[in-house]
């Protein structure tokens, strides 16, 4: 049955309007660029499966509208978030600006534990870069956050993006520190019994893969 896995993980996409949130999820399912991409109304909605470490994993990812006017609407979808992807654009320094005000928001309203992986889209517009790959590293480091430069448009590190969230929050679950149990954890477990993470399975949770 394609429907089993061992685990399902809510992630959130979030981030200021434009930065290419829809079509990193595009590409992250399609594995293609979305062409003519249009903003986001409310909330859009993808899952994948994914392998990791032996696990089976259904990814249920929502797409939120960066506009300031879905505010209030996409705030209502952050509980129980297990994960977000927290997305600015390498060539607006206006939408780095924004992030602390996201990542306040997402930790407030989804849970303090939520693994955020803050992404810098637009990799390809290396010639209009406004933000230093160090800068936002910095950030990343400051705020406690995985960090990576993606393109929507190549596919570069698109995959990485999702992979890297989910095996961070397995291998948290493996140590103890995430309680798949707990109410709001954004996590499940599927029809399938988790098998046990046995150190053949064990989650590398320092691959920068
Ligand atoms: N060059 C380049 N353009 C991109 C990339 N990703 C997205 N875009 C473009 O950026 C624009 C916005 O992309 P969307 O994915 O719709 O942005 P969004 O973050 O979902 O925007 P909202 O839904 O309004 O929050 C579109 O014109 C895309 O073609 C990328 O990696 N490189
Ligand atoms: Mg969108």
């Amino acid at each position: 049955m394609t429907d089993n896995y061992d685990f399902l993980f809510k992630f959130l996409v979030i981030g200021s309007a434009g930065t290419g949130k829809s079509c990193l999820l595009y590409q992250f399912i399609e594995n293609k660029f979305k062409k003519d991409s249009t903003h986001t109304i409310g909330v859009e909605f993808g899952s994948k499966f994914v392998n990791i470490g032996g696990q089976k994993v259904k990814l249920q990812i929502w797409d939120t509208a960066g506009q300031e006017r879905f505010r209030s609407v996409t705030r209502s979808y952050y509980r129980g978030a297990a994960g977000a992807l927290l997305v600015y654009d390498i060539s607006s320094r206006e939408t780095y600006n924004a992030l602390a005000k996201w990542l306040s928001d997402a930790r407030t309203l989804a849970s303090s534990n939520i693994v955020v992986v803050l992404v810098g889209n637009k990799k390809d517009l290396e010639s209009e870069r406004e933000v230093t790959f160090l800068e936002a590293s910095r950030f990343a480091q400051d705020n406690d956050l995985l960090f990576l430069e993606t393109s929507a448009l190549t596919g570069e590190n698109v995959e990485e993006t999702f992979l890297k969230c989910a095996r961070i929050i397995l291998s948290k679950i493996e140590t103890g520190e995430l309680d798949p149990e707990r109410m709001g954890s954004g996590i499940q477990y599927g029809s399938q019994r988790p098998r046990s993470l046995s150190t053949n399975n064990r989650i590398n949770s320092s691959c920068n893969c």
